[in-house]
């Protein structure tokens, strides 16, 4: 997709803080930190989202799901918690239409959490 800014990422046209990468999948650094850590999972196929997954590609993405989870918590061992989620449609807050799984760290705070 020539337009699709994961695409562009994946291509190397826009550059991003790898996390992992095979020929399947890359993992990089969501540009927008909701907690330190912040990640995206993305098929190196551009697929729009959940519903446009065969049972072979999901196999080759989310079978890294725990490989990634482990990564983040191991880089960020202060991290005592993990969201994982993946949203799909804009009224779900889907803004890249390029399927992504997001894992988002949370800490505990001052204030309580984050
Ligand atoms: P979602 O709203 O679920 O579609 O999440 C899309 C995420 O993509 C959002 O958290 C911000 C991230 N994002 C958008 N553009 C870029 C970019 O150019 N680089 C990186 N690293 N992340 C991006």
């Amino acid at each position: 997709m020539d337009d699709c800014i994961f695409c562009k990422i994946i291509r190397g046209e826009i550059p991003s803080v790898k996390v992992y990468e095979d020929d399947d999948v890359l993992a990089f650094l969501d540009i927008s930190q909701v907690t330190p850590g912040h990640t995206l999972l993305v098929p190196k196929k551009h697929v729009p989202d959940i519903y446009a997954y065969d049972t072979d590609l999901a196999t080759r993405v989310f079978q890294h799901v725990p490989q990634i989870a482990r990564a983040i918590k191991a880089a960020f061992p202060e991290a005592q918690g993990l969201n994982i989620c993946n949203n799909n449609g804009e009224l779900a807050y889907q803004s890249v239409f390029h399927s992504h799984i997001h894992f988002v760290p949370r800490y505990t705070t001052a204030d309580g959490f984050s």
